[in-house]
Order: structure tokens, then sequence, then C-alpha cells
């Protein structure tokens, strides 16, 4: 059900939630228009995503459950795994510089893919469209 390129439509706090990630100014800036597009492939457990952006692009293999390392665009290395509980993605990832959690979500909402993000007490979302 996730299956598909998802771009970007409209993000929820994104900003602040990158302030508290303690992303600097330019990359803010540069962040908050990023033209971001994943492309979800499921199998079963299994994952591929594709993501591109005017930062970069990446494609990482996962299967949930099994933790994994990743590097986000701002370069922050995390490690942490995806779950599924019922219809929604839940994944729990602990940044390795100070070994504080960020947990993240993927569902399905009228047609959108919802993914939400949480740091430090700070709640986000940003909101894809199918292409
Ligand atoms: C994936 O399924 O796309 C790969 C794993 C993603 C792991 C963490 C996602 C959180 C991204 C937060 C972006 C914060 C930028 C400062």
């Amino acid at each position: 059900a996730f299956n598909g390129t998802w771009k970007v439509d409209r993000s929820e706090n994104y900003v602040k939630f990158m302030e508290q990630m303690g992303v600097n100014l330019v990359k803010r800036k540069v962040a908050e228009h990023d033209n971001l597009k994943i492309t979800i492939e499921q199998n079963g457990d299994k994952f591929h995503v594709k993501e591109s952006s005017t930062l970069r692009t990446k494609e990482i293999d996962f299967t949930l459950g099994v933790p994994f390392d990743y590097t986000l665009a701002d370069g922050t290395e995390v490690s942490g795994a995806w779950e599924m509980e019922g219809d929604m993605m839940k994944g729990k990832f602990t940044r390795k510089d100070n070994n504080k959690l960020l947990t993240t979500t993927r569902t399905l909402v009228g047609g959108e893919l919802v993914q939400s993000y949480n740091y430090e007490g700070v709640d986000a979302k940003r909101i894809f469209k199918t292409l």
C-alpha cells in the first residue's frame, strides 16, 4: 500500500523540528524546499526506499524489525529500525552522536502518505502525494 513514488506536498512544523535537531539555518532553508520524493517498494517484510531531493539522492534496503544505519540528509547518523503496527510504519532511530531518540511514522490518510517525526518533544509532519 505504501508502494509508489511520493512527492512532498506540504510540511507542518518541519522547520521547528529541524531546529530542535540542531540543523543550521542555511541547511534548514534548503531543506524546507527540498522537493523530496520517495519511492517505496515493499515485498513482504523487505523494503527498498529511494529518496531524491535537492539535497541528495540515496537508496536503502531494510527489513522490518531489523536495525540498520542511516545518514540523514543533514549528515546526522542514526541507527534503528522500522516496524509495522497495524497499517502504520513505526520507526525508532537513535542518533549516534548523542544517543537521543528520533521517532517517525508513515501512514496513509485519504490517499496521501503522512510521515510524522518526533525529536526531543518537537513533532512535525510531511505530507506526500502520489506521482
Ligand atoms: C527510509 O525509510 O526512508 C529510510 C530510513 C529513515 C530513517 C529516519 C527518518 C527520519 C528523517 C528525519 C529527517 C530529519 C532531517 C534533519
